[in-house]
């Protein structure tokens, strides 16, 4: 027992020794921060710096130190640049670019791998590697945001994508053939069981070829009904169909939630059918379709038409179920209802109750109640349009008006009963009180305040905003012109994302932080908790095909990679580890096609490796677990020195190798 004595006593002393040492260290670097970070050093730095009392609290508010989370997680879309941006709130630092309807090759997405998924949304053949993405809208279960997809409209080419939380990457695109264009999407029904895409500007259907002067009767507005298949995350095309709409315009679009599930919700700006034609004489576009003094609230009776599909009423257009305008009719799925002109913006409240519409050409927000809608349709309604669609009455459905300012365009909500409107002309957002029972009947439908933006606000976005139940805390406004907010870098401005502080009653809101977005225009975004995302931190399992996510057959394990060859058809098994590929040499004939599989067998958190090959324009990501194949023709001969392009070790220079294509 004794001689184990002197061992422990050591072990023991050498633990007070490095304990010792440990807390000197920890003390003496408190010190240093204390002398250098007291508070009156803070305050110094602050009064050198200019910052206000104001400016220190918005700081307090949005500071997040290094190893800190976000608390939200903000999903906005990127334009014209056709992906989506994840941002953490409410530091507002940007978290990662998800690539949807753009090649990039950062995510090897489209230069290697991602071609099934950008093939998905070519359109007859035709290549298409952009998008203008506007809409993101995430899955929800009984009105809530469950965190496991994200959807994303393509305005130009009428197309919709499919994004997996669990990994953040695109998986499906689809296309209406029907239609060439969309605008009020995506939005989801409060299970997801459909992803709804509104389209924007008439067409005819089909793809069919019509002169515009025929533009009343040849030309058609479109609403499509994606079905959503949570189990495997994928649009079930099949069980999907589209409404042919009356060639009005429609715009931006909303689901029924609570007693108005089952319906949707659009408006539209052109239901005087402008045609355009500056250049003949004509009034342009922009006069054409404000003339008339009213537009129309499109109110969908999505459980009905959904009836009408299952029972046949549909026609196929270019392979597509789509229920023509007569059926639309004949069967009462859609009503109209008048509404202020050139209005661009239909939001539910959170209980579903109303229906907020924004005219852009008249200062008021309009406020449509559900139930009078329900019974004006129970009244039946008296007047129809020239199409013969039933139109209800202004005074029949409209439950309250609030003056807000100039340009109102989007609405969203909170915590606190408030409805907030962006001001696109007055550079502001409106708070106003939804004056109805469960939401602020104390105050009535009355403005509270307007919080200056910097500048031209198109929408917003409010925590947990678009769910049955609203955080509110935070809002973005995200504003299309930024001017004079950030250092000039030429003539093309970013665009400016403000996170406002909402959490307080009554007048005061606070603008806290300026966001430069450097893409493309952010039209719209949705915030969720953080908490409820559960993405994954490396692939399940080694060998992982993200596509079908779960292990490929094909994946490449240690100890068997190689080069083999059947005639002219050379495949290459390759793993990838820090910090070498295997194999190293690639020896290849000119003419030969060439499937190379590349499996990353790290398990460590963030050991991505990339491949790059010269001229043949490939550059893939890997994450760890990953495996990717991808085929080319070695069309020219010559020495390719292929590599890793991240930088993953301090021997990632030497992660290379050589592919000596032979002239034949
Ligand atoms: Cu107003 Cu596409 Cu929603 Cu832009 S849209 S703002
Ligand atoms: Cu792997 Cu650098």
């Amino acid at each position: 027992m004794i001689p184990q004595r002197y061992p422990l006593k050591l072990l023991f002393t050498g633990a007070v020794i490095l304990t010792t040492i440990v807390l000197a260290v920890v003390i003496s670097s408190r010190a240093v921060t204390s002398a250098q970070g007291g508070a009156s050093d803070w305050q110094t730095i602050a009064a050198e710096r200019g910052l206000t009392d104001a400016d220190m609290r918005a700081a307090a508010m949005t500071y997040t130190p290094s190893g800190v989370m976000d608390e939200y997680v903000m999903f906005a879309s990127a334009g014209q640049g056709g992906q989506v941006l994840a941002i953490g709130m409410p530091s507002m630092r940007l978290l990662r670019l998800i690539a949807v309807f753009t090649p990039e090759s950062w995510q090897g997405y489209g230069y290697g791998a991602g071609h099934e998924v950008l093939e998905q949304g070519f359109i007859d053949g035709q290549e298409i590697l952009w998008g203008d993405s506007h809409h993101p809208a995430l899955s929800e279960t009984n009105g809530e945001y469950d965190g496991n997809w994200l959807f994303i409209g393509d305005k130009a080419n009428g197309r919709v994508a499919v994004i997996d939380l669990r990994d953040f990457e695109t998986k499906q695109i689809v296309h209406n053939p029907a239609f060439l264009n969309d605008h009020g999407g995506t939005f989801v029904t409060p299970n997801t069981e459909y992803i709804v895409e509104g389209g924007q500007y008439g067409l005819p259907l089909g793809g069919e070829y019509a002169p515009i002067s025929d533009y009343e009767s040849a030309y058609s507005g479109m609403i499509t009904f994606w079905r959503f298949n949570s189990e495997i995350g994928r649009i079930d095309y099949d069980q999907s169909f589209a409404m042919e709409l009356p060639p009005y315009w429609q715009d931006l679009c909303d689901a029924g939630k609570g007693i108005s599930e089952g319906w949707v919700f659009c408006n539209s700006f052109n239901t005087e059918m402008a045609t355009g034609g500056i250049e003949s004489g004509n009034p342009p576009f922009e006069a054409g379709a404000s003339r008339g003094a009213v537009d129309y609230l499109h109110i969908i009776n999505l459980d009905a038409a959904e009836e009408v599909f299952l029972n046949g009423g549909a026609v196929d257009i270019n392979g597509f179920n789509v229920i023509p305008l007569e059926t639309v009719i004949a069967n009462n799925l859609l009503y109209l209802a008048p509404e202020p002109r050139s209005p661009h913006g239909a939001d539910v409240t959170p209980g579903g109750e109303f229906v907020v519409v924004g005219g852009k050409l008249d200062p008021h927000v309009s406020i449509y109640s559900f139930q009078r809608i329900q019974d004006a349709i129970a009244a039946g309604p008296t007047e129809t349009d020239v199409f013969g669609i039933p139109v209800l009455s202004f005074e029949s459905v409209l439950e309250a008006q609030v003056e807000v300012g100039l340009g109102p365009l989007h609405t969203v909500f909170d915590n606190q009963g408030y409805a907030y409107t962006s001001l696109f002309l007055d550079s502001a957002v409106a708070r106003w009180s939804i004056g109805a029972e469960g939401y602020r009947p104390q105050d009535g439908w009355t403005l509270i305040n307007r919080t200056p933006v910097q500048y031209n606000v198109g929408h917003l976005a409010a925590a947990e905003g678009d769910t049955a139940s609203p955080d509110g805390r935070y809002l973005v406004a995200l504003n299309k012109w930024s001017v004079d907010r950030f250092l000039s870098t030429g003539p093309l401005l970013p665009q400016n994302l403000q996170l406002i502080d909402i959490s307080q009653p009554g007048d005061f809101t606070q603008v806290l932080y300026d966001m430069p977005i450097t893409g493309a225009e952010p039209h719209y975004a949705q915030i969720i908790r953080a908490d409820k995302l559960h993405a994954w931190e490396v692939y399940p399992e080694v060998g992982w095909n993200p596509l079908t996510q779960s292990v490929d057959p094909n994946a490449v394990t240690q100890g068997t990679e190689g080069v083999t060859r059947d005639g002219n058809n050379v495949t290459v098994r390759m793993t990838a580890v820090r910090s070498h590929m295997t194999p190293e040499h690639i020896e290849i004939q000119e003419g030969d096609h060439v499937t190379w599989t590349i499996t990353n067998v790290e398990r460590a958190r963030d050991a991505t490796h990339g491949l790059a090959i010269p001229f043949y324009n490939i550059n893939l990501s890997i994450e760890p677990g990953e495996s990717i194949t991808f085929e080319f023709d070695a069309i020219r001969p010559g020495v390719f020195s292929f590599y890793c392009t991240e930088f993953c070790s301090a021997l990632h220079l030497e992660m290379m190798g050589y592919m000596m294509v032979q002239p034949r």
